[in-house]
């Protein structure tokens, strides 16, 4: 990159800065993108002249409102809750919900931001769009969850429609919250449609899309390896995260021949140094999704793991590395030690895992980096194949869900190649993704003009 061009990203992280004070998440996001970016429309002048990128990191729309509710005390309690429609250039905003003390506007915004390029790599027509409330579902009883849901969706129901606005999960809103979010919805509208993804089966609900980001995520993987001439099995694995993603990631793991070492939460890390097999994964599920307890709790069940208290798996060795729990889980240092112990792939499962530091590392060492644009793409891939499938009232089997969803991370795979190849060596799976995700969109808002 030359010298005006690293002046001009400068300048154009400057007044992101600016304008959005204090949004320290939105800002790395940002600058991530504009880094690969910001060359690519320099020598396309029709991006240039249009002023794409300033327009792009300026959401469509943020609707902010007060959820309030009674817990089981009789206590009133109030939080906020926020749906950020980024951008819907190319399809109606699709993009989940994330329930968890620590949301706030900014968080929102940069996994909007995201949610637009992942989705357009998708190839499927989705907009991207997020949101949530710092509610903290932890602790709560399910008559308390389905209180805060159903207070929300009163709200919430004027903004959405399945031709307009199509939450989802994300951290703290899984199959329980989707469908206490859905029920107030459908009892709001009247109507019996596919607003929601991640449904329950009997309602409306897609095989396939509770894997559907693990799965993906280690297809992606695959085909990186495949793209070298390597392959998954036989290779050891740290996860980080216990929720959806981290579980059914070390599924497909299994599945392929890994050996995965360890599992996370905010509490600590479980390494099992004879690996994690389908037994005790099959116990795990039972233990986070049904009693919604701690991963501590496998050591006392499986004595030869070792429980380490809150710390993160990085420093275990490894081949490959899946973060799967949530933004910023691995820095500069934690990226130190993975190359220190001669990690050869990091895909990112979770939004935005690794800071702006660790990816960097990553790409001067070598290491094949997927961000999550391309490497988590496929959960809200199979929520796009949910609502083909309520558009036609017709369910798919697995097995054909789940050849869309291989064939749908091979094509991301494909465009990461041809915008990210390097030399005939070396992908940057950064620079394709954000590349191949920014013409999509980029495309589509210069055909409307300006808007
Ligand atoms: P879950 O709520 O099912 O699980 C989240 C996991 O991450 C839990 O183990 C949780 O531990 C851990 N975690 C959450 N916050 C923190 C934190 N601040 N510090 C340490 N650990 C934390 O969420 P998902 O598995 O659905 O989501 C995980 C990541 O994947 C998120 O970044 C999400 O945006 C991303 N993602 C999810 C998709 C989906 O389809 N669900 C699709 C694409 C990306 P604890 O229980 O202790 O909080
Ligand atoms: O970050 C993500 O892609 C998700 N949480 C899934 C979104 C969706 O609409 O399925």
């Amino acid at each position: 990159m030359n010298g005006k061009t690293n002046e001009r990203i400068e300048k154009f992280n400057n007044w992101i800065v600016e304008r959005n004070p204090a949004e320290i998440e939105f800002h790395q996001a940002v600058r991530e993108f504009a880094e690969s970016v910001m060359p690519f429309v320099e020598s396309n002048p029709k991006y240039d002249d249009g002023h794409i990128l300033q327009r792009m990191v300026e959401p469509d729309r943020i609707i902010i409102f007060r959820v309030c509710w009674e817990d089981d005390h009789g206590h009133i309690n109030c939080n906020r809750a926020w749906r950020v429609q980024f951008n819907n250039a190319i399809g109606p905003y699709k993009g989940g919900l994330r329930f968890h003390s620590n949301v706030t506007q900014s968080v929102l915004k940069f996994l909007g931001f995201e949610q637009v390029y992942k989705n357009a790599l998708t190839g499927l027509p989705m907009g991207g769009a997020k949101g949530g409330s710092d509610f903290n579902p932890k602790g709560k009883s399910d008559r308390e969850v389905m209180r805060f849901c159903q207070s929300l969706m009163i709200e919430l129901s004027r903004h959405i429609g399945e031709d307009t606005d199509i939450p989802a999960g994300d951290i703290g809103v899984g199959a329980r919250e989707i469908s206490y979010l859905f029920g107030q919805y459908k009892r709001l509208n009247n109507r019996f449609v596919g607003t929601l993804t991640g449904k329950g089966l009997s309602y409306g609900g897609s095989l396939i899309r509770t894997e559907a980001t693990g799965y993906g995520v280690v297809y992606f993987s695959s085909y990186m390896l495949k793209n070298i001439g390597d392959r998954l099995e036989g290779k050891t694995a740290l996860i980080s995260g216990s929720g959806n993603v981290a579980i059914y990631c070390a599924e497909k793991l299994l599945h392929e021949g890994a050996k995965v070492l360890t599992l996370s939460d905010s509490s600590g890390f479980i390494h099992d140094p004879d690996g994690i097999d389908e037994d005790k994964l099959s116990w795990l599920k039972e233990l986070k999704f049904t009693e919604r307890g701690r991963i501590g709790e496998y050591v006392t069940k499986y004595p030869n793991s070792k429980f380490y208290e809150d710390e993160k798996p990085w420093n275990i060795k490894a081949d490959l590395a899946f973060p799967c729990a949530t933004q910023n889980e691995l820095d500069e240092k934690d990226a130190k030690a993975l190359i220190a112990n001669g990690i050869q792939l990091v895909a990112e499962g979770a939004n935005m895992p690794s800071s702006l530091e660790a990816a960097r590392e990553f790409h001067n060492s070598g290491v094949l980096f997927a961000p999550a644009k391309a490497a988590n793409a496929g959960g809200v891939a199979v929520s796009g194949l949910e609502q083909t499938q309520n558009s036609l009232r017709l369910p798919w089997t697995k097995e054909e869900v789940d050849d869309r969803l291989k064939h749908i991370m091979q094509n991301i795979h494909k465009q990461c190649v041809e915008y990210g190849s390097e030399d005939a060596q070396r992908v940057n799976y950064v620079k394709g993704a954000n590349i191949a995700g920014f013409v999509k969109v980029a495309d589509a808002m210069l055909a409307y003009g300006i808007a």
